[in-house]
């Protein structure tokens, strides 16, 4: 039990660290995503572009919501309490994979790059 509050103690201590940066703009990398949201990344690691939802978009390529993500993510974060479905076509066309809550990482090669349309249930 002592060595789980020790471990506790650094991830919370390695998280205040990340909240008193000085700047936003200071994060990188997966440290860039909010609590309580989905954050989809342009590259893969959680690097490149970030976009973030809070129940999802039904097309990526309209001009609602996050620009420039369709066809173009590689790696996610999903920071809710939530599963996910991810289309490869808008408005939940074609094929589609579920990222359950605190899900991270990468997209398998046939997925990268791929996704349209996204929505929290
Ligand atoms: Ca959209
Ligand atoms: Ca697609």
């Amino acid at each position: 039990m002592k060595l789980t509050h020790v471990l506790t103690s650094i991830v919370t201590t390695a998280a205040l660290v990340v909240l008193t940066a000085p700047t936003a703009s200071a994060a990188t990398g997966y440290a860039r995503c909010p609590d309580g949201r989905m954050c989809v990344f342009s590259d893969r690691d959680g690097t490149g572009v970030m976009a973030t939802f809070v129940v999802g978009d039904w097309d990526l390529r309209d001009g609602v919501g996050p620009q420039g993500m369709n066809n173009n993510i590689e790696s996610i974060w999903n920071r809710t309490s939530y599963s996910w479905d991810f289309w490869d076509y808008a408005n939940g066309g074609g094929d589609w994979t579920v990222m359950g809550p605190n899900a991270k990482g990468n997209f398998i090669n046939g997925w990268a790059n791929t996704v349209t349309s996204l929505h929290m249930y």
